[in-house]
């Protein structure tokens, strides 16, 4: 399937395009001073204003001004205004008063960044038609670190991007042309994201290149004027690989001052970086196990030299070893990242975040939520999510993550017998600690942001999310298509609504009950492919065999992964009787004749469950196509496309899926439907003329284990 798609890289093509959708109205905007963000601000206030205007009352919109700075700005220049007393960093108000017989909305930032993401609230408060006469609100960011993560090499490729080349890099340089850059930086600033990581966690010693450096300060100033700082994953063994040394002993005397050095050379190229982000001793990248030492003893080396710049270090805890051993029934890699960090915590300097994922294992369709945030009370911590549908269709799939990240963040892990959500320990409110918070890998590319239209509600519903984890993310999804595809409320619900059905969908027709995403586990990581998940180092096991399926993680008979959790987890999970049934086959193996809470079977509901998702994914088209005629012509048709081969790729999942099942299992469907392909025409079938009938792998993937060649 072609993915190019030939529509401009700018931000007017996401969801900044809903707004200024009205007659031109003449709203007088003002900057109050000379700071290039409140400059930006006051340009996207002009872009948008006859929207605001109008909304702002029929009577007044000729007269209505709007004026935008820093609090302190704004308390010099309009003393009658009762303005708050204090804001938060990067938080703001907006007021709307009668002022001399004229409307004036007023937009007061914390700093100038709070200033523009005022604007930018504003202008998503006029697309969403909301009244902003009566208007008086501050706002500000429940946590300090909001970061997306690019994992662009320098040649231009983009590990786990599905958007086409990098926008950054071409060709081991930093491209000519950074437009792109700037307008993805303003698509950022407009849902509250302060860091871009820009380059891959893998392969990273080149970007601390001297010439690499000077490039990137380019990267640096294109997304400055968004208040978007630029951050740098970094290679562990840079001293070694780049800087000549015989060792990247993070404790060598020698390694400590090369990363001094490299830091303030750093910091001359880019004044403001937000800091280094770290994948060491992880996937064949080294890291300081070489030498005996710890993360701890790595992250601090680099924090220390970063700390007299501002900058932080944003260490990753997925550090997990992928040669284990299929044959050992203790091996788990779902333990990794607790075994390692949980006995450093406390040891990582102030300025160090660790960074770890979701779940334990890596970006699956569902897991359980990671334990490590209740096992580090005295160290920051950021969560990661992948915002690129790695293991959830690859864009091709359409696929709302946030009821999934929502669950997560909502998700009470019960640290020290009380009331502990995971949004608010990585807000670090739970164990008062003063940074943390949300990391989501991107990879966007060239190819309108995500490749797909819709995949845009993930990167918007991010940003959103760790501005205020307490939004509901239908009412997300409701504000990114307004602002999208317009207020028509056909349009409205019809979207709303097939984005909150997409990850259940997803989630029925391919990993139930905790088996993960079912697919290929060493390579692309797209479509089913179950065998492949199991006898490799990889660890992501489900463990089905002949009579029962799922990996025992219990203290009593398993891994003793269950141990991990907080005493009311990990007592609710040591039991398959009380462990969730959406996660059942993750902490246990059941027999296939074990009843679910509804008093189904295990198989039977792999069997129905995969039936429905598949219909649940066909529906999905056929509500978009509704919507035809309503809505921008190049959206319908790019977004038709996917569906409809998402409506077919669905059925290949189910019928792999319940094939597979029900081979290893000998346990037939009670409907009748396992083993048979209804809608699925077989070339094997067909009278074929300079074609041979082949046997394919997996066998599970081709009705019959056969196709044509
Ligand atoms: C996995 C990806 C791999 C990444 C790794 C990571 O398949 O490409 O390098 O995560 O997060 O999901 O480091």
């Amino acid at each position: 399937m072609s993915t190019e798609v030939a529509w401009a890289q700018t931000a007017d093509q996401a969801w900044i395009r809903g707004r200024g959708a009205h007659d031109p109205v003449d709203a007088r905007v003002r900057a109050l001073g000379p700071d290039p963000l409140e400059q930006r601000a006051a340009d996207e206030l002009e872009r948008g204003a006859s929207g605001i205007a109008l909304a702002s009352g029929a009577d007044s919109q000729k007269k209505a001004q709007i004026v935008v700075g820093t609090l302190e700005e704004l308390r010099n220049a309009y003393p009658a205004l009762r303005l708050p007393d204090h804001l938060v960093a990067d938080g703001f108000w907006l007021g709307s008063s009668i002022q001399q017989g004229n409307r004036l909305i007023a937009i007061a930032g914390s700093d100038s960044r709070g200033a523009l993401y005022g604007a930018f609230d504003l202008l998503r408060s006029a697309a969403m038609h909301r009244d902003l006469r009566s208007m008086s609100l501050a706002e500000s960011p429940a946590m300090p670190i909001r970061w997306v993560d690019e994992w662009d090499n320098a040649d231009g490729s983009v590990e786990r991007g599905y958007a086409g080349r990098s926008i950054f890099f071409d060709g081991g340089h930093v491209r000519a042309d950074l437009k792109p850059v700037s307008e993805y930086a303003r698509l950022l600033a407009s849902v509250g994201i302060n860091g871009c990581n820009i380059n891959n966690v893998n392969n990273a010693a080149v970007f601390l290149e001297p010439q690499m450096l000077k490039e990137v300060a380019r990267i640096a100033d294109a997304m400055r004027p968004w208040g978007v700082r630029v951050g740098l994953s970094v290679d562990i063994a840079s001293p070694q690989k780049i800087g000549g040394l015989k060792t990247y002993d993070p404790v060598d005397p020698e390694v400590i001052g090369w990363w001094k050095r490299k830091v303030d050379e750093v910091y001359a190229a880019i004044p403001d970086l937000a800091g280094f982000t770290v994948k060491a001793d992880s996937e064949g990248q080294p890291g300081p196990a070489s030498y005996g030492r710890t993360p701890a003893d790595a992250a601090n080396v680099l924090a220390n030299a970063l700390a007299p710049h501002g900058g932080v270090v944003l260490y990753r805890a997925f550090v997990y070893n992928h040669h284990l051993d299929w044959n050992d029934a203790k091996a788990d890699r779902a333990r990794a990242a607790y075994d390692i960090f949980h006995p450093l915590d406390g040891k990582f300097a102030p300025n160090v975040i660790v960074q770890v994922k979701e779940g334990p294992i890596d970006f699956q369709t569902q897991e359980p939520v990671s334990p490590l945030f209740a096992g580090l009370e005295k160290t920051n911590q950021a969560m990661e999510l992948q915002i690129t549908q790695e293991y959830l269709g690859q864009q091709r799939h359409l696929v709302y993550i946030a009821p999934m990240w929502k669950w997560v963040l909502d998700f009470d892990l019960r640290a020290q017998n009380r009331t502990t959500p995971v949004k608010e320990i990585i807000a670090g409110k739970t164990f008062d600690r003063p940074l943390g918070g949300m990391v989501g890998v991107a990879s966007v590319g060239q190819n309108g942001w995500l490749g797909s239209p819709l995949a845009l509600a993930n990167l918007y519903a991010f940003g959103r999310l760790a501005w205020e984890p307490n939004l509901t993310v239908e009412q997300i999804a409701e504000e990114w298509t307004r602002q999208t595809l317009g207020n028509d409320p056909e349009v409205v619900r019809t979207v709303t609504a097939m984005l909150m059905q997409s990850w259940p969908a997803y989630l029925h027709y391919t990993g139930p009950l905790g088996m993960q995403t079912l697919t290929d586990i060493t390579g692309s990581h797209y479509g089913p492919n179950i065998e492949a998940s199991e006898n490799n180092g990889w660890g992501q096991w489900h463990r089905a065999d002949h009579e029962a399926v799922g990996m025992d993680r219990s203290v009593a008979t398993g891994t003793g992964y269950a141990g991990q959790y907080p005493p009311e987890l990990a007592r609710k999970y040591e039991d398959a009787k009380t462990t969730p049934d959406e996660l059942l086959t993750f902490f246990h193996h059941v027999p296939y004749t074990w009843k679910l809470l509804d008093g189904k079977t295990v198989i039977q509901y792999i069997y129905d469950s995969h039936y429905q998702g598949a219909e649940e994914a066909a529906r999905l088209g056929q509500e978009w196509k509704t919507l035809e005629g309503k809505i921008d012509p190049q959206i319908y048709n790019e977004m038709h496309k996917r569906l409809e081969y998402q409506a077919g790729h669905a059925f290949v999942w189910r019928d792999a899926i319940v094939q597979y099942f029900l081979k290893l299992s000998g346990i037939p469907d009670e409907k009748g439907r396992a083993g048979h392909y209804p809608g699925r025409y077989e070339a094997e079938n067909a009278k074929l003329t300079g074609y041979k009938v082949v046997g394919v792998q997996p066998w599970e993937d081709a009705s019959g284990g056969k196709a044509v060649s």
